[in-house]
């Protein structure tokens, strides 16, 4: 008698990209987290882990979970991406090691405490001003200005036209999901923005003293080559930008949502740090990201064929109740060991310390400022696939 394996799977109908679980996706993270640690997702022929221990297993194991077949829904083992894959997302080691390495040098801790004064008068102004105001869309008015300045300085970017990396943004984050009528429309400027983001990946446009300038110096010093540099700077371009303005928004509703904590942080604004790090813990940007198999592997008892995708819900780890207390309250005083916000393992978010200064920035310079916070009106998600963001949140605030 032989045996013979059936390949028996949890199967759901739940659709991780509708604007249904997008609206809310953290009861539906916790259904999946009920259906077990491995479930195939019928809508898209894709594998999801939901719990913060596969979660952490997948993203350790980068021989059976690969990048190289790309960072979001489209298998690159199969279907032809649509630019060139990024030398540091989609790839594995021993070249990922190479230009990881470089993005590690440019972004060292001497690097980013030149940064902070920068960022603090940025803040300042901002927070001024909407002080001044009193109330605000605090999306457009206060927070998307912040990365959108800083950021930009710290690559070394001339000041005009910032804002078309916002829409770059958009194509590559919204790459990431099924590509929908959204995603089409904002395809058509595709080549124009493009032509932007490459113009601006040029030594030549980049201030001598900044991110762009230290990743050609590498190139200059071997490490990489002067295309591989341009490249990078492309990635810093790509992923530097909508996530902390989308990570620090939510931040901020969060704020306005637990007013206690909300307290806890102007009586000590040295919080600031825990309230970013608490909020990319309870409700990040990064709410999910794909890994591809590399051969048939087996996970959680789960039998996986060989360039299978894998929806990796960071999210939802973040709010597993296997590994937090209480998950569903924003503590920002909560001692948080093991954030799995920003990914984990070799491809875990390389810019991680510049987002946590950027957003200790923000709140401390917020907690030293203002004194009460309100919504003024119905906050709004801005759906893109990739990103979990707000497109509005009104608020009034005083001194
Ligand atoms: C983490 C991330 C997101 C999007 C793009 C890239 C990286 C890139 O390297 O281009």
């Amino acid at each position: 008698m032989t045996t013979v394996l059936t390949d028996r799977r949890i199967v759901s109908d739940i659709d991780p990209f509708s604007p249904e679980f997008r609206a809310d996706p953290f009861p539906h993270y916790a259904q999946l987290r009920d259906l077990g640690p491995v479930v195939w997702l019928e809508k898209y022929d894709i594998w999801c882990v939901q719990h913060y221990a596969q979660v952490k297993a997948v993203l350790s194991d980068w021989e059976n979970f690969s990048n190289a077949g790309g960072g979001g829904l489209t298998n690159y083992f199969k279907t032809k991406p649509w630019r060139r894959p990024s030398i540091i997302l989609d790839v594995d080691p021993p070249e990922h090691g190479r230009t990881r390495k470089v993005l590690m040098g440019v972004l060292s801790a001497p690097a980013l405490k030149a940064m902070k004064p920068g960022f603090e008068a940025v803040a300042a102004r901002l927070i001024d001003a909407a002080l001044d105001a009193g109330t605000i869309e605090a999306v457009n008015d206060l927070v998307l200005p912040f990365p959108l300045t800083v950021f930009p300085d710290a690559v070394g970017m001339p000041p005009l036209d910032r804002h078309i990396m916002l829409k770059y943004g958009g194509m590559v984050f919204g790459a990431f999901g099924p590509t929908t009528d959204w995603y089409h429309e904002l395809m058509r400027d595709a080549e124009t923005v493009s032509a932007w983001i490459d113009a601006h990946c040029e030594r030549d446009v980049l201030g001598a003293d900044g991110l762009g300038a230290g990743i050609y110096a590498a190139a200059d010093a071997g490490d990489i080559t002067h295309e591989e540099a341009k490249l990078l700077v492309r990635s810093l371009l790509s992923a530097g930008v909508d996530t902390t303005i989308d990570s620090i928004g939510l931040a901020l509703r969060a704020l306005v949502d637990f007013p206690d904590q909300f307290a806890l942080l102007t009586e000590d604004p040295a919080l600031a740090r825990g309230v970013f790090e608490e909020a990319t813990r309870y409700d990040s940007s990064s709410q999910s990201l794909f890994r591809t198999t590399l051969r048939e592997v087996e996970l959680a008892g789960q039998r996986i064929g060989k360039h299978e995708k894998i929806l990796v819900l960071i999210g939802s780890a973040g709010r597993d109740p296997a590994k937090w207390e209480e998950p569903d309250r924003f503590d920002i005083r909560r001692k948080i060991v093991g954030q799995i916000g920003y990914g984990w393992g070799i491809h875990g978010c390389v810019a991680q310390m510049m987002a946590r200064l950027e957003g200790e920035v923000f709140f401390r310079t917020l907690g030293e400022k203002v004194g009460s916070l309100e919504h003024a009106g119905p906050s709004e998600l801005r759906l893109v696939p990739g990103l979990r963001g707000l497109a509005r949140l009104p608020i009034a605030l005083t001194r």
